[in-house]
């Protein structure tokens, strides 16, 4: 009686949550360490994790929101692939009750639709990698080629926008062809092959800006196989800090990469929890760090040890 007692009184604590992630797909490494350290955190909570993939597609997303209100979840993360689109259903969980953070990626929407968001500052993201090649050319002329992610996803326009701030004023760089590649290692090299051949078969670039580094790895295949060398005859700046892109700057074939943590959901948890247990609202903005690294950082290692969280 004493113990059934003590179990009714214990005030709600995260070993009773269930919370709903409806997650973006696979479209990259660092993805695919995010729902693995997701998975891990909620573990650990003793959370009762219900996990969605969406396959890259918003309609898959909202129908898995749609099913985590019916079944009356304690709270759902989300991972938005794109930008818009998202008052309807976010207005539907926010009558349900339901709090819903946001992982990795914005919104453009009212922002009593959502409690927080984990990300990075993607803005800042683009200006790291922008200024980094902009301190490393120096005077030299060169012509840029950018393989941006997602269209009308968060990421790609403020990366777009922070490393277009970057150059800005620096009239020796320029960006010369800029298409999408999804965020995809595939459709990275295929983009950089038509890169390549508009480009004097690869003579005229001077570097690579990839919005992620999955698409930075496909490119580099794809300059090495135009007979040319990444890492010196095109440099490359790519933000995520994926284990293989440390094995690219390792063989010195990849220049810098901005780490973006896949540990989104640490945060998230945390911010809910103390929500539950208080009911005063987090800040609508819990940002991770953006750290640079490059050839100097020893990549060997770094390789190693990122192998370990999620990779
Ligand atoms: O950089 C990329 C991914 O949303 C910020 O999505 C994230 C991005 C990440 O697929 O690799």
């Amino acid at each position: 009686a004493t113990i059934l007692a003590a179990c009714m009184f214990t005030s709600a604590s995260a070993k009773d949550l269930v919370v709903g992630f409806s997650q973006i797909g696979s479209e990259s490494g660092w993805r695919a360490a995010e729902t693995t350290v997701t998975k891990q955190q909620a573990e650990k909570r003793g959370i009762d994790l219900k996990f969605a993939d969406a396959q890259q597609k918003q309609e898959n997303q909202i129908k898995a929101i749609r099913s985590f209100i019916a079944q009356g979840v304690d709270a759902i993360l989300l991972a938005p692939v794109v930008e818009t689109g998202w008052d309807s259903v976010l207005k539907e969980a926010k009558e349900a009750k339901i709090p819903v953070i946001l992982l990795d990626r914005t919104i453009n929407a009212p922002k009593d639709l959502y409690l927080t968001a984990v990300t990075s500052d993607q803005i800042h993201e683009g200006k790291v990698a922008g200024d980094w090649l902009v301190k490393t050319v120096g005077d030299k002329k060169c012509n840029i080629v950018e393989l941006q992610g997602t269209t009308g996803s968060s990421p790609a326009i403020a990366r777009k926008k922070g490393f277009e701030e970057a150059i800005k004023g620096h009239d020796n760089l320029k960006i010369v062809r800029s298409q999408t590649g999804d965020f995809t290692r595939a459709k990275g090299k295929e983009v950089m092959e038509s890169f390549l051949k508009a480009e004097n078969g690869g003579k005229d670039i001077c570097a690579l800006y990839a919005h992620n580094d999955d698409m930075a790895v496909g490119a580099i295949q794809a300059i090495k196989e135009a007979g040319l060398k990444p890492g010196k005859d095109i440099l490359t700046v790519s933000i995520d800090s994926v284990p293989d892109l440390f094995k690219a700057m390792a063989a010195g074939e990849a220049n810098a990469t901005v780490e973006l943590t896949p540990n989104m959901a640490g945060p998230a948890f945390d911010a809910l929890d103390a929500y539950l247990k208080t009911k005063k609202e987090p800040p609508k903005w819990i940002q991770t760090e953006s750290k640079l690294y490059t050839q100097a950082d020893d990549p060997q290692k770094v390789y190693e040890e990122k192998k370990g969280q999620g990779y």
